[in-house]
């Protein structure tokens, strides 16, 4: 019987309870240094209830009888970034280092300078407070262990600095300026990390309509690295087997709901364990309506 400290077992009841993949929570430990065989055997337990077949080294739910209303595969829209190897956003030449098709992902470098970036840091330094992720049944926010880091929130266009920020972001993700939340900043020191998880309000919670309610759904993600690491800490996406290394000034973008309001579950991704040094990034969400 595997041994899980108390994050692994809320993160494990948490994604459960969200609807997640048995394969995906799978891949996500594997993901996270853990053996094949005691990720297997941590999820069968957590989803014990419901019946489990294994089937060679993967964990199946028995095949159950197609529920009304089934859940169409995603399709995805073109994206919104445009195409090719650089983007013009608030007169900066931002470099396309790689895409992914699905899920929709792009690396970017070169997106801040590093006064921008080391600003960004002096101002935020002195005002960390320890970061919390929403509670799914009031939309609460919670401190809990899947997410080890500190963060502050800009308010959206606060000043000039920001406000310049706010337009380049915005015009690289193709995206209105007012659709977006405002900049958050996060760090991590070391083991600091942020366990697998989706950006979007899982749309059966209860607790997903207090945000909601404001801007509608998240639809798409940047984040942006403020400073190299030297181990660890890198973005990942345990279901499309990519991961990004955190480079200062680059980022990685990633959409997840589509015209139709279908969201793309391949989106699941982390900040794996800061294994050298600390980490920090500044996260846009972009909403489907304004966010005001
Ligand atoms: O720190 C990261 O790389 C990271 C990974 C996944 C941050 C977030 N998600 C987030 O802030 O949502
Ligand atoms: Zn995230």
């Amino acid at each position: 019987m595997p041994i899980l400290d108390r994050s692994w077992q809320d993160w494990l009841t948490t994604n459960v309870e969200r609807g997640c993949s048995a394969e995906s929570m799978i891949d996500a430990m594997i993901a996270s240094g853990f053996a094949r065989d005691t990720a297997r055997d941590a999820v069968k337990q957590i989803v014990l209830g419901k019946p489990i077949a294994t089937v060679g080294t993967t964990v199946a739910v028995a095949a159950q009888p197609e529920p009304a209303g089934a859940v169409s595969p995603y399709r995805y829209d073109p994206c919104p970034v445009p195409a090719g190897n650089v983007v013009r956003a608030g007169g900066r030449d931002v470099k396309v280092l790689m895409r992914c098709e699905r899920p929709q992902i792009i690396v970017f470098g070169d997106v801040l300078s590093a006064d921008e970036c080391n600003e960004l840091k002096e101002r935020s330094r002195h005002r960390l407070k320890r970061s919390t992720t929403v509670n799914v049944d009031d939309g609460s926010e919670d401190v809990i262990q899947n997410r080890t880091s500190e963060g502050i929130w800009f308010q959206r266009c606060e000043d000039p600095f920001i406000t310049m920020l706010d337009q380049r972001i915005a015009e690289l993700m193709n995206w209105p300026l007012d659709h977006g939340e405002g900049f958050q900043i996060l760090h991590y020191n070391g083991g600091g990390e942020y366990k697998p998880h989706f950006d979007y309000f899982p749309p059966d919670q209860a607790g997903s309509t207090k945000h909601t309610s404001r801007g509608g759904q998240r639809v798409a993600t940047l984040i942006l690295y403020l400073n190299d690491v030297p181990g660890g800490g890198e973005t990942i996406f345990p279901d499309a087997g990519i991961s990004v290394v955190a480079k200062q000034g680059g980022g990685v973008y990633f959409s997840y709901m589509n015209s139709e309001r279908q969201l793309d579950p391949l989106t699941l991704h982390g900040g794996a364990p800061v294994r050298e040094g600390e980490k920090w990034i500044m996260t846009k969400w972009m909403r489907e309506h304004a966010y005001v």
